[in-house]
């Protein structure tokens, strides 16, 4: 197995890096055709991949990526070829401010309208970007972002077909969040897809959904939580949903005066225990509030059950990781932050203790496993990671940890090469031998080198061999968040 040793020298530049987060304002459909290496023609399905596609709005910057106007990506694979297609969601948003030429909406998370406080000023309008994921469900496919409705598109042309209110399940105003888990299913029960929402407040609400494979809601519960819950992302387990609510609180009198953005208002309570939410799938039974060191997770890898007791991989930052005041998300000064990290947190519900251990020291983020281990005990975990094992530093390579021996692989694209969230793609079932990582991650680079990015395929057996297939975009896609392979 390679590990890289320690570097002294950043492995990629600055400037590099701010490449990825240029706008990408056209819509392109094309054969990809300038491929290094085969696709695998047992490969077949979409990709689909969402993400901020503008960082300005005809010229003007947005304050951060997490504002940007969502863009979707589908990669559709048959018979060792690929075809390309990106199409921004019509939110009304979107539409609106592409046709007056200017920002119009705020955003969460602190982007302003022109003009200072005094055009901000109590415009408490949500602009629904639909950035964060995108899922094929039940025959929907569902561009998310977490605090208001689902868009559906068109599966074939990405046309936007409009708001998705689930069959009347979401009312109007209520959120959905962009982390649905897919829980396989098994002895403890069918193959569903679990999401939730949050209301946020003093005492926030957390709604549960699970949907069958038709896409009908089949159980729902929700449940108050003392103080403000900022949750992005969840995890299951047969028998549980955990959540960890980060020691966070919301001072909303900056954004209601027009100066900052509601995320902007959030601030971190370092003394503060994170609280571990573990839900009871089923039987209405009580949230138990486990305690453990202040920490701030967007994303888990995993859960699952051992005995009595819950294990839970989640990537944590020291603190909720703003840009300053004084500063643009384009210049973070990345060796002064602390890494994001792997971390397992043991949960033992008789004594109501957690204790906790970092998996590996190398910064990532996005991390993602086999389908079909998503609640259980499972052994590989994937992650996209910095090129370094230690520091921080933008994502730049695949890392694969292998839980059960400790092992190790990377596949880095260093150093001009930088990636986004790795999708786990099995190999299909009359042809893969069984084996738990059996299949490829498929991942979009950005390559500085060229300004464009690449959709590369790994082998996820075997990382070290280095990429089975690199296809060449005619063009750069800014760097993503979320997205999910669909097969047929
Ligand atoms: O007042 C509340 C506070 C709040 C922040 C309520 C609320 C629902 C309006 C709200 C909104 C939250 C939203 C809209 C969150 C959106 C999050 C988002 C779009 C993305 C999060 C991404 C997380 C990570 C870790 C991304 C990492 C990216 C990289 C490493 C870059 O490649
Ligand atoms: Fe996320």
């Amino acid at each position: 197995m390679q590990t890289l040793s320690a570097n002294s020298a950043p492995a990629y530049t600055l400037k590099d890096w701010q490449g990825g987060y240029r706008s990408q304002p056209q819509e392109f459909d094309y054969w990809i055709e300038d491929i290094e290496g085969a696709i695998p023609p047992e490969l077949s399905g979409t990709l689909f991949r969402n993400g901020p596609g503008l960082l300005d709005v005809k010229g003007e910057a947005i304050r951060h990526p997490f504002d940007g106007d969502g863009m979707i990506c589908a990669i559709a694979f048959a018979g060792g070829r690929a075809y390309f297609r990106n199409r921004f969601v019509r939110t009304a948003g979107y539409v609106a401010e592409q046709a007056a030429g200017k920002i119009l909406y705020r955003g969460v998370f602190g982007t302003q309208k022109p003009g200072g406080w005094l055009a901000n000023v109590l415009d408490l309008k949500l602009k629904n970007i639909a950035n964060t994921h995108v899922i094929y469900w039940g025959g929907k496919l569902l561009a998310l972002w977490e605090a208001a409705h689902p868009h559906r598109l068109h599966p074939q042309t990405l046309e936007t077909l409009g708001l998705d209110n689930l069959d009347g399940l979401l009312a109007s105003g209520a959120s959905f969040a962009a982390h649905p888990r897919i829980d396989p299913g098994g002895s403890h029960g069918d193959t569903r897809l679990v999401n939730f929402a949050v209301k946020a407040g003093p005492t926030s609400e957390i709604t549960v959904y699970e949907f069958d494979l038709a896409g009908q809601v089949v159980t729902q519960q929700t449940q108050s939580i003392p103080g403000f819950a900022f949750l992005h992302d969840f995890a299951l387990t047969p028998n549980y949903y955990l959540f960890f609510q980060n020691p966070v609180a919301f001072n909303p009198l900056p954004y209601l005066l027009g100066l900052r953005g509601a995320a902007e208002c959030i601030k971190f309570q370092a003394q503060q225990p994170t609280r571990i939410l573990v839900i009871p799938r089923r039987g209405g039974g009580a949230v138990q509030r486990l305690a453990t060191d202040p920490c701030f997770v967007f994303h888990h890898a995993n859960a699952f059950e051992q005995g009595e007791n819950l294990v839970v991989d989640s990537v944590c930052y020291q603190s909720f990781p703003q840009v300053q005041p004084n500063q643009t998300y384009l210049d973070v000064k990345f060796a002064e932050l602390p890494p994001s990290q792997l971390w397992r947190f043991d949960l033992n519900l008789a004594t109501q203790s957690v204790q906790r251990q970092c998996l590996d020291q190398r910064s990532c983020e996005f991390p993602t496993l086999p389908p079909t281990q998503v609640g259980q005990p499972y052994r590989y975990l994937y992650i996209a990671a910095a090129h370094d094992p230690q520091g921080n530093a933008p994502l730049q390579a695949i890392l694969k940890l292998d839980l059960a021996s400790g092992d190790r692989q990377i596949w880095s694209a260093a150093p001009r090469g930088f990636v986004g969230e790795p999708v786990f793609v099995p190999r299909p079932p009359g042809i893969s031998n069984g084996k738990e990582d059996d299949g490829w991650l498929l991942t979009l680079i950005y390559d500085a080198a060229h300004h464009r990015s690449d959709l590369v395929i790994l082998d996820a057996q075997d990382l070290t061999q280095g990429a089975i297939a690199r296809l060449h975009l005619k063009h750069h896609v800014p760097y993503g968040l979320h997205g999910s392979f669909t097969p047929e």
